[in-house]
């Protein structure tokens, strides 16, 4: 061990993991630059980074075509009872995974080295961060939490003055046996992958992945499974959700969270560039929020994080400048394509697609060939500070306050533009009713309709019932200080499939929408599902748009919203008697609204 670590609890940790997993070598990090090359030294010396020319100290990886995203279907909330986690995760007993686990960890560190990671998910001391470390036997993992959590040697220091931590143990769970040679992306078959969270006892184990979520435990391990389970206990919130700032000509600042499931447009949104004159955008967080009710009762939100894990493929110039800016050096990118001379590459990061790449797995790729460049869920890990629209505040300790929720999901039919709640309770009911076609951000099938609360069903860690129940005593507590909740849908088509909104920095007019209800400078117009923009009320400004697109966008079908209900139904009766009554009073409402 190269550092001796005075943390009672983080030794024996160390320890006993030490003696189930075997090591060779054990390495505590301190979050150095010297650190995070020595990592990309021994990367590179395996053939698992590839230096990029074009980038300076950017690398890409690719991964094994098995372990490309999360994976839900092997993810678990281990609770005394099921009904603890509840119907919308995965359940095994404590005891039984434990052991079952304990099984797979057995040795499977041989002939390679373990890293313990000291994290902080928000800035260093900062009251509402959390620390966490991650034990892992992934030179890459340490690269990544180096530029995603602040990893320190100032986080070693509070614990050796006996702060407490979040243990996260992760193995990608393939020992290697004397003089055998590493592969280029080692992990565990699918069927030992498991991602395991002991919300009741704060603990994450992980094995047999090392992609995104899967092994970056900072990220929806700790900062949203387990951390929504402790805010649950402690009266906070901890939220799927990006974080921006927008101010308006006049120099007022309005705080927007955002909740939409993954690889929905959070990054584009909160680097979004307002086509509106005299509005200014800056960006928080891209991912998660923690909020605590300040002294003055209301929400205060921090970015937990301190980089992006952002979907490279549809991020060019024209949707997301600030990411491509963000991304020009000290990148880590996984699963895109190499051009020859030695950049990256995905689909719809610009028209031009080289007649030649090294697609994702390695192989030669021309514009006949009938498979994508990059993988669809292909990554990029950049440090937030390089955001050219970064906020100031970003690394507040206490926050930014919250004035506006929103949710959303990708729809291609029935749900318009924008809509805002005529209540709290009426935006819980939004939350828990969301409902998205899927992404390829999860290892499963894409393009079919789920509901996801709150963006949060493969995050929250305990019964979801109980979720929407803490939501409602969030708004209970801020009252008339909680901020105005609105849905959204940038996807919907017309019949002919083509995108009805332009999106990205157009965005800006809906948001600007929303701030000017907050003033209450305009008003609305009610309709059985929320409460509507008036026409003219959205600024069109410079905006060539059909008026029959906008129409069909804020369209509300009364016979769709009514083919709605049984699914809505249906999705509540999942939660039996556990459900609050005041979301089933909102169902019973908007079917009397709609007639
Ligand atoms: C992510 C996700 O990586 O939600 O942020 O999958
Ligand atoms: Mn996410």
């Amino acid at each position: 061990m190269n550092i001796t670590v005075k943390n009672k609890k983080l030794n024996d940790w160390i320890k006993e993991t030490a003696d189930m997993c075997r090591p060779d070598n054990i390495y505590i990090c301190n979050g150095t630059k010297e650190e995070y090359n020595l990592m990309l030294s021994k990367l590179l010396e395996n053939g698992s980074a590839i230096p990029l020319k074009k980038r300076s100290n950017s690398y890409l990886f690719r991964s094994d075509p098995s372990d490309v995203a999360r994976v839900e279907d092997r993810t678990f909330i281990s609770t005394s009872s099921k009904d603890k986690a509840g119907p919308t995760n995965n359940w095994i007993a404590p005891a039984e995974l434990k052991d079952t686990m304990k099984r797979l960890y057995n040795g499977c560190m041989k002939g390679r080295t373990m890293y313990v990671i000291p994290f902080s998910m928000g800035p260093i001391g900062s009251p509402i961060s959390r620390i966490g470390v991650e034990i892992s036997d992934s030179p890459y993992v340490v690269c990544n939490m180096h530029v995603m959590t602040r990893v320190s040697s100032k986080v070693l220091e509070l614990l050796d003055r006996g702060e407490d931590f979040i243990p996260c143990l992760h193995s990608i769970g393939v020992p290697l046996g004397n003089g055998q040679k590493d592969v280029q992306w080692p992990c565990a078959p699918i069927e030992s992958k498991y991602i395991s969270h002991f919300p009741e006892e704060n603990l994450v184990w992980s094995f047999g992945s090392g992609y995104g979520g899967n092994a970056l435990l900072g990220k929806k391990c700790l900062a949203l499974r387990i951390a929504s389970a402790i805010a649950k206990r402690e009266g906070w919130m901890a939220e799927h959700m990006l974080i921006l700032r927008l101010t308006n000509p006049e120099g007022r600042q309005y705080h927007i969270a955002a909740a939409f499931p993954s690889a929905c447009g959070k990054t584009n949104l909160a680097m979004m560039q307002p086509s509106i004159k005299g509005w200014k955008c800056e960006c928080i967080g891209d991912d998660i929020a923690w909020m605590k009710i300040g002294s003055d009762g209301r929400l205060y939100a921090i970015n937990p994080e301190s980089g992006f894990f952002g979907v490279a493929p549809g991020t060019s110039y024209e949707t997301n400048p600030m990411a491509m800016e963000t991304i020009k050096e000290n990148v880590i990118f996984t699963n895109c394509a190499l051009t020859d001379d030695g950049d990256v590459w995905w689909e719809g990061i610009n028209d031009d697609v080289p007649s030649h790449l090294i697609d994702w797995k390695g192989r030669d790729w021309t514009p006949e060939s009938n498979t994508d460049a990059a993988h669809p869920n292909a990554r990029f890990t950049a440090p937030a500070s390089q955001c050219p629209v970064i906020c100031k505040d970003w690394e507040n300790p206490t926050g930014v306050p919250i004035d506006i929720f929103i949710f959303g999901g990708r729809r291609s039919s029935v749900v318009p533009l924008v809509h805002e709640a005529y209540s709290w309770d009426h935006g819980v009911f939004l939350g828990a009713t969301a409902a998205s076609e899927t992404t390829s951000a999860n290892i499963g099938e894409v393009g079919y309709l789920r509901r996801d609360p709150f963006a949060m069903k493969p995050f929250c860690g305990y019964n979801m019932a109980d979720y929407f129940r803490h939501w409602l005593d969030m708004g209970d507590r801020l009252g008339s200080k909680a901020p105005k909740i609105f849905y959204v849908n940038w996807f919907r088509k017309s019949p002919d499939g083509k995108f009805l909104w332009p999106g990205f920095s157009d965005n800006s007019r809906v948001l600007k929408w929303m701030c000017e209800r907050v003033e209450g400078k305009v008003g609305s117009l009610k309709s059985p599902i929320g409460l509507l923009p008036i026409e003219g009320d959205i600024d069109l400004n410079g905006l060539d748009i059909p008026a029959e697109n906008l129409r069909e966008l804020m369209k509300i079908d009364i016979k769709e919203w009514r083919d709605e209900i049984p699914d809505i139904e249906e999705h509540f009766a999942m939660f039996g008697t556990r459900l609050p009554e005041r979301l089933k009073v909102q169902l019973k409402e908007l079917i009397t609204r709609l007639g």
